[in-house]
């Protein structure tokens, strides 16, 4: 099937020198992933959930999108009381995680160095969040988690001029081939935001609730 051959296609991409150096030098280990990482979740999802890039141990160790480090625990986990996910953690490829009615992936699919991708690595890798929004049909929410999947969410939608992210942020897309869906901002479930109380369980909790509004729209 179509989303089965993007992953493979995702998984085999080589496109950025820098990168394709970085996920093997943040995991050297054999049994590590240190490929791209594909999107992961429900092939009829109409939220998708949208992060910055691989984390360096988590979904770039694992090969799973938002699987085996803490952030993927506290989005999952959110995921799970918000009905988008049968379970509360995602630890490894095969702990039985399913989402239902929710896709997750990141804006760059390698682990950059200082979790920083270059405007040119960011564009590069926005040609597979095209073809994953195509092959799944039915998205109609991207939450984007952090100002720079916001940012990279607007510029692949051909938003103009950039809207202001926040938490919460909502923008419907005017104009283009992606117009109807909503973009809606969410603060990054990263240790800086969790740890620090700048973003709370229950915030998370309403941002995911209001995706789900937007999705059955
Ligand atoms: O074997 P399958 O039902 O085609 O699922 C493949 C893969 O996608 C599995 O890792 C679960 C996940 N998945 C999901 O998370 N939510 C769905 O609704 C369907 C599949």
């Amino acid at each position: 099937r179509r989303l089965a051959d993007l992953a493979a296609r995702i998984a085999d991409c080589e496109a950025c020198p820098r990168l394709v150096a970085a996920r093997r030098e943040a995991e050297p280990a054999a049994t590590s992933w240190a490929r791209p990482v594909p999107g992961f979740g429900d092939p009829d999802a109409t939220v998708h959930v949208l992060g910055l890039a691989t984390a360096p141990h988590g979904g770039n160790r694992t090969g799973r999108a938002f699987t085996g480090n803490r952030t993927a625990d506290v989005l999952v986990a959110a995921l799970h009381r918000t009905g988008l996910a049968n379970q509360p953690t995602s630890r490894h490829v095969d702990d039985g995680l399913r989402l239902h009615g929710a896709w997750m992936s990141s804006a760059v699919r390698c682990p950059p160095p200082d979790h920083r991708p270059t405007p040119q690595e960011r564009d590069t890798c926005l040609r597979w969040l095209s073809e994953e929004v195509d092959a799944l049909g039915r998205v109609r929410v991207l939450v984007c988690l952090g100002g720079f999947a916001w940012d990279a969410a607007a510029t692949w939608a051909g938003v103009r001029p950039r809207p202001r992210f926040g938490h919460g942020a909502e923008h419907v897309v005017a104009a283009g081939p992606r117009e109807g869906l909503a973009l809606l901002g969410c603060y990054h479930p990263g240790p800086q935001n969790t740890a620090t109380g700048r973003l709370t369980p229950s915030m998370l909790d309403a941002v995911l609730h209001r995706a789900r509004e937007l999705g059955a729209r």
